[in-house]
């Protein structure tokens, strides 16, 4: 049991049961932003021997915690304050359900009656009835002894089926209420086999095994739900049995290393038109996929076939016409097996297309990597990380940002899975520090935060989070002086244009003012330099990485889903 003041040894209050419950769990790492109701909370939480993380934004200690989900496979705790600082942290919670990561928010509120009445109590908010639609469930505990139940069904809820996000709503007086230790101590729960096994039909392995068999131009897709699974030695016996080329979606590079011969990933556009047959493996036909119709999906009619853990996610955008309901480790392990001894790999014309296109655009693109151009493009700074994250491939890269994102996806090659961390599915500025903070915390490794300067704008402030726990991040800010670029002109008033930033501004100095240390990069040559002294330092850092203000294009690569007007072209 947690400590309690001695005098009252037979008692225990809210406070400890729910630190109790959630030790019993195994949770021990908090994200948090303290205050009004939940101050003391953190306070015991750390005297229980609990790692309480208190950040400058809740957003960022909620997008830490969604990331802590993904990366432990058990539910990363963000713990608020009421109104404004729940509020503050349910970006973080739609993000992590949408992303499907296992995440709880708790957060304090004020007293029921007083908010059912509505009669303007401090920081009134009906917040179960808020978060409701944002997460995968939402409870509320009313009594201390009902502590127990609510955070086992917080658990359960992240982590069971598709895992997600959860509400836990626990109102000041809760804390304070007290109860008979022993009783307290029986009242809590820990869950037993939170992510039950879900094992596919045979009928559905060999619907899928059959139709992929029937290929003659095979596709495998790898999602983030294959990263979240941690079963990627199975996945590279699949992959490598079938002899089928695979195309990782963002955060599963690094599954297989992005070298292996089967990658697909630079030959992006070829596999997706000329593909018969896609095994898609915890990835989504979302708009990362174009819905897997229209012009990115080619002339040639598809066969899809899923595995996951959602039976609605099947046909939700396309036919499956394999669908396989199951978890990942359940579902490759029964798909290997039923493949036999004897099968045949895919025939070579295909393979040996995939391959040739793969080698043309790496031989296209290694020119340009090896740039040392002042002010640097974003294949010249990218070309110099992309070396020492060869070199580092235990570092976890962090990445965020329009240009900045989408160069460093298909420029840095990824080595180990669950290495790369980015904006997810809805390509949300402003997780990087939190996701940095994060990874360093729930894994030790060295972090690389790789940032476009207005995605680091979202939560910059966090650096000096960094330095307090002296986390061993390496935060590069490519600085272009803007959003997507930093030449736009306003032409009709004196105000700068809206996508632009102060200019040669010095993020640099940011860091200093937090007792880190700074760097100042103009040439793919300092970057490297700069980058690699800082990781070796093992202390907090921050780049300052001085890139050509007109080398991004609008929206990144993704360009074409801004709407267009009719009047803006007359
Ligand atoms: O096959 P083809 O020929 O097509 O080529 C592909 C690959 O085959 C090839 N490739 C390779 N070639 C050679 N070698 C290697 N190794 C290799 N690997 C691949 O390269 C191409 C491209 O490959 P890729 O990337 O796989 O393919 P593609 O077509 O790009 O993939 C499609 C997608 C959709 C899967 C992919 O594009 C993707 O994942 N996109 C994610 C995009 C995304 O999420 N963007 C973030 C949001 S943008 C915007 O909304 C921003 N905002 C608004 C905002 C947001 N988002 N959030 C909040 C809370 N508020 C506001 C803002 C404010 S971005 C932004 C800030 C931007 O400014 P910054 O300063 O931060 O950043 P800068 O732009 O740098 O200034
Ligand atoms: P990406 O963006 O990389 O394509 P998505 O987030 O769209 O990935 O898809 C992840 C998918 O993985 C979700 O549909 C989710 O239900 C599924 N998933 C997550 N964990 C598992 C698991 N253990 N077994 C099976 N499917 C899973
Ligand atoms: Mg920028």
């Amino acid at each position: 049991m947690s400590e309690k003041n001695e005098e009252n040894d037979n008692l225990t209050d809210g406070f400890h049961l729910v630190i109790d419950a959630l030790k019993l769990n195994e949770i021990n790492t908090i994200y948090n932003v303290p205050g009004i109701p939940i101050t003391d909370l953190g306070r015991f939480m750390q005297h229980a021997g609990m790692r309480v993380l208190s950040f400058r934004h809740e957003q960022n200690a909620g997008y830490a915690a969604a990331i802590a989900g993904y990366l432990t496979q058990k539910p990363g705790v963000c713990l608020t304050v009421s109104a404004p600082g729940f509020l503050n942290g349910l970006t973080a919670l739609a993000h992590a359900t949408t992303n499907c990561f296992p995440m709880i928010l708790i957060s304090g509120s004020s007293e029921r009656e007083i908010v059912d009445l509505q009669q303007g109590d401090y920081e009134e908010m009906d917040q179960m009835a808020i978060a409701k639609p944002l997460c995968k469930a939402a409870y509320r505990v009313l009594h201390a002894e009902d502590i127990g139940v609510g955070i086992a069904r917080a658990i359960r809820a992240a982590l069971s089926g598709r895992p997600g996000g959860v509400y836990l709503d626990f109102p000041a007086k809760l804390f304070g209420q007290v109860m008979d230790a022993n009783i307290g101590e029986r009242s809590l729960i820990k869950v037993i086999d939170p992510a039950p096994q879900q094992i596919p039909s045979s009928v559905s392995i060999a619907r899928a095994v059959g139709v992929i068999k029937g290929a003659q131009r095979p596709l495998i897709i790898l999602g983030k739900g294959a990263a979240y699974a941690q079963v990627d030695e199975k996945i590279r016996v699949l992959v490598e049995k079938s002899g089928i080329p695979y195309l990782p979606m963002s955060m599963a590079k690094g599954i297989l290393p992005d070298n292996h011969p089967q990658s697909a990933s630079a030959a992006r556009s070829l596999v997706l038109k000329e593909s018969d047959v896609v095994l898609m493996i915890g990835a989504r036909l979302n708009w990362l996929l174009s819905h897997g119709k229209g012009k990115a999906w080619g002339e040639i009619p598809k066969k899809f076939v899923q595995i996951d853990i959602e039976p609605k996610e099947m046909d939700s955008n396309v036919e499956i016409v394999a669908p396989v309901v199951g978890d990942i480790a359940s579902s490759v392990a029964a798909m290997i097996n039923a493949m036999g001894k004897d099968w045949v790999s895919p025939p070579p014309i295909w393979t040996d297309a995939v391959k040739e296109k793969v080698e043309s655009n790496v031989a296209r693109m290694a020119p340009r990597l090896q740039n040392n151009n002042v002010p640097m493009d974003y294949h010249g700074a990218l070309g110099a990380l992309r070396l020492i994250v060869r070199e580092n491939p235990d570092l976890i890269f962090v990445n965020e940002g329009a240009n900045t994102l989408d160069f460093a996806r298909s420029i840095i090659d990824m080595y180990k899975p669950r290495k790369r961390l980015d904006v997810g599915t809805w390509g949300v500025m402003g997780v990087g520090m939190g996701t940095a903070i994060a990874a360093s915390v729930e894994t030790g490794s060295p972090v690389l935060a790789v940032e476009g300067d207005s995605a680091f704008g979202f939560s910059g402030m966090e650096i000096e989070t960094i330095c307090r726990y002296n986390l061993p991040v390496c935060v590069v800010v490519f600085n272009n002086g803007g959003i997507y670029r930093g030449t736009d002109q306003n032409l009709a008033g004196d105000d700068v244009a809206t996508t632009v930033f102060v200019k040669d501004a010095r993020y640099d100095k940011m860091m200093e003012a937090f007792g880190g240390k700074g760097y100042n990069a103009k040439s793919p040559d300092e970057l490297s330099q700069a980058v690699s002294a800082a990781l070796a330092s093992g202390v907090p850092t921050l780049v300052n990485a001085v890139i050509d203000p007109e080398a991004g294009t609008e929206s990144g690569r993704i360009g074409n889903l801004n709407p267009q007007s009719i009047v803006a072209k007359k």
